[in-house]
């Protein structure tokens, strides 16, 4: 695009960055559509979860009015984590469980895109555990969606970290036997700054945690229970008004900003409580890590990058 060659590159790491100027007034520049974004048919068993939450993606980014060059979208592995596959944008399909320190490579050298992950239970707490807590902490800019179906889908049938006890899966043929993580829980512990929950049978609900999700800036994180039709059917029935269950949202006096308040609600009994537990707005490690670079570029101001190494080495002497 000619108009971004004209920008004075955005130093982000050792990346030029280019941002991209927002369109003359003059030129009205429409969003994505779901038409233009959709991509292959998904391969989804028909009925699950997922389906919902690729929708309501798409839903978002018509509403929000983005362009393929302000997004990207990342997964692992999993049924969940085939996502991508089915968004015609940017976007990887990428090892299980380590979504996020990829992404988090692109969000802190790419600060003008916004960093979409989704993926399932076990990606995000089993063996991507340790990156769930890592990005958390960190308080790394991206959006953090988690298909949650309380099973591993694609290998048919395991049990995961969210299985409740008495689950019977290919891994516990006599019922799970461990407790089950509370993800609402990890992730207030684990410093995340926008923790939320929702279920993919309440699609105004979702779109509506994605959004605000999207609008934090910092680690937003949203538990979607997703259900399995093929391998856990029925695991939500309690939560969906539909099937005879409840879906409470959070209290509306719920202070957001109350952390053990946030833990205490997150502790409630299955089918719990739906919306934003808790909410911070400390600073990202992108905006520190920017601070750092502005300083740094300011000390080297008017040197040419060879020399800027050159001096680098020198002082390795
Ligand atoms: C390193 C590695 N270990 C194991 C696997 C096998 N594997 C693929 S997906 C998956 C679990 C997926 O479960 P979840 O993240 O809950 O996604 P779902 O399929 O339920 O949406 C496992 C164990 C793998 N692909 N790579
Ligand atoms: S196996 Fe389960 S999670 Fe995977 S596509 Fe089928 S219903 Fe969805
Ligand atoms: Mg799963």
């Amino acid at each position: 695009m000619n108009e971004t060659l004209t920008e004075t590159p955005v130093r982000a790491g050792n990346l030029a960055v280019v941002a991209t100027p927002p369109p003359p007034a003059t030129e009205e520049r429409k969003g994505l559509t779901k038409k233009e974004i959709a991509a292959d048919h998904p391969t989804w068993c028909p009925g699950c979860g997922d389906f919902s939450v690729l929708a309501l993606y798409f839903k978002l980014i018509e509403k929000r009015k983005m362009w393929h060059e302000k997004i990207t979208t990342i997964a692992g592995i999993g049924c969940s984590s085939r996502f991508p596959y089915f968004v015609q944008a940017h976007g990887a399909h990428y090892i299980h469980g380590r979504a996020l320190p990829f992404a988090s490579g692109i969000s802190l050298s790419r600060p003008d895109l916004h960093v979409f992950v989704f993926g399932g239970d076990g990606d995000a707490f089993s063996i991507g555990g340790n990156h769930f807590t890592h990005t958390a902490r960190k308080n790394i800019k991206l959006t953090y969606i988690v298909m949650d179906n309380w099973v591993y889908g694609l290998t048919k049938k395991q049990t995961s970290p969210t299985s409740p006890l008495g689950f019977k899966s290919k891994t516990d043929q006599w019922g799970a036997v461990d407790y089950p993580i509370n993800p609402i829980k990890q992730a207030i512990a684990a410093g995340a700054t926008f923790v939320a929950r929702t279920t993919s049978t309440n699609p105004n609900h979702v779109l509506a945690m994605m959004e605000a999700a999207m609008d934090h800036d910092g680690f937003g994180f949203v538990e979607c229970l997703s259900e399995c039709v093929e391998f856990y059917e029925g695991a939500f029935d309690a939560a969906n008004p539909r099937k005879g269950g409840m879906f409470n949202e959070v209290p509306k006096n719920h202070d957001v900003s109350d952390e053990l308040e946030a833990y205490k609600l997150a502790g409630a009994d299955f089918p719990g409580y739906f919306g934003i537990f808790y909410k911070n707005n400390k600073a990202t490690k992108n905006a520190k890590e920017a601070e750092i670079q502005r300083g740094m570029m300011e000390k080297v101001k008017g040197l040419k990058d060879w020399q800027i190494l050159q001096k680098n080495f020198d002082r390795m002497k």
